[in-house]
């Protein structure tokens, strides 16, 4: 190997360094990790296999929003996987994505396991759950087979699963440090400790169906074609201090200013990509003017967006009945408090 060739790992090498070479027979285990927004973006994979990024990103939970995930032995002589109480086809794509997943852990054990998933973030908001599934399930599997790893550890190991549930194994202001080393296991979440009770996320749905490109595929489709890409790294470097000042000092102009603005960049590198990449829908366009337009009457209210058509609104606590005045399809369930409890 010369000095330019970093070592490839596969997830089972990277996990094995990790894990005892037997587990004791799996106990019942029932673990919660919440949905999570970012407010600067992951955007990018240096490494496809283990999803370590191209960037450090800095999200906020959705406090009580999020995955609830069981495992006991399975009664069966199969591995069962139950989504929202619905048992799944073992061919299906959920079932063998944590099943693919469950498999990395199970060492020398045959046991087989039964996964009940709940989700209960609003169907109404088009949320993906693949992060606070995918840290769900690892927290879950941590203590179904007493690996008792630390935090850090089931951050990384999360993100093999999903790159964005390194940052739903925690509540509150989240950190995702991109980390430099070849196994990524300096890839991993932490939590900030700066709280902000005011600060409220809209979740405004403004387009149903699935996406055409999912947001692996497009990633990757975004770094091998798109000239714009380049620039990324850099501004997202930028944000990221911008966005944990911003936390800091509770200002929600600068918070929203350079979440925004970070979010557009994010779609303007993906809509930079050949054949392009466009989430947006007509309606998207539309709900983007009118946060424009409440703005322009001086009300503080900003928007981020992810792989998808939807919009989360930023604003605060004392402007929430005009937000949703303006906003009246977000029912009171779609505005989150993340620093509330209950
Ligand atoms: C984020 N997204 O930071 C960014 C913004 C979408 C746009 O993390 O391939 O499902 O499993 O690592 O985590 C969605 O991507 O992707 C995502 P994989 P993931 O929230």
């Amino acid at each position: 190997m010369n000095n330019n060739t970093k070592q490839q790992y596969t997830k089972q090498q990277v996990i094995n360094r990790y894990l005892p070479k037997q587990t004791q027979a799996g106990q019942h285990a029932q673990q919660f990790a919440p949905s999570n927004i970012a407010l600067c973006k992951y955007w990018g994979k240096r490494d496809v296999a283990l999803n370590l990024p191209v960037n450090s990103s800095l999200s906020v939970s959705l406090g009580g929003l999020g995955t609830q995930t069981s495992l006991t032995p399975a009664s069966t002589s199969a591995d069962e996987v139950w989504l929202n109480d619905e048992i799944l086809p073992a061919s299906s794509s959920f079932a063998s994505k944590v099943v693919a997943f469950l498999n990395l852990f199970r060492r020398d054990l045959q046991q087989p396991v039964c996964v009940k998933t709940h989700n209960n973030i609003p169907t109404a908001a088009g949320l993906a759950s693949s992060a606070s599934g995918f840290a769900a399930l690892m927290l879950a599997i941590n203590e179904f087979y007493g690996f008792n790893l630390d935090t850090p550890t089931l951050s990384a190991f999360a993100r093999m699963g999903s790159g964005s549930a390194a940052r739903s194994v925690y509540t509150g202001f989240v950190a995702w440090h991109k980390g430099s080393q070849a196994d990524g296991m300096d890839s991993f979440a932490e939590p900030l400790s700066a709280t902000w009770q005011d600060l409220r996320i809209g979740l405004l749905k403004v387009a149903t169906g699935t996406k055409a490109v999912g947001s692996g595929a497009g990633m990757q489709r975004t770094v091998e074609t798109a000239p714009l890409y380049a620039a990324w790294e850099a501004q997202a470097t930028q944000d990221m201090q911008q966005i944990t000042d911003a936390i800091l000092q509770k200002d929600i102009h600068a918070l929203g200013k350079t979440a925004e603005q970070n979010a557009l960049s994010m779609h303007a590198t993906m809509i930079a990509s050949w054949p392009p990449l466009l989430y947006w829908q007509p309606a998207s366009v539309a709900a983007m003017q009118r946060v424009w337009q409440l703005r322009s009457t001086g009300v503080p209210v900003y928007f981020t967006m992810d792989a998808g058509a939807n919009l989360k609104l930023l604003f605060t606590a004392d402007h929430t009945a005009t937000v949703r005045a303006a906003f009246s399809e977000m029912t009171n369930a779609d505005v989150v408090a993340p620093f509330e409890c209950g």
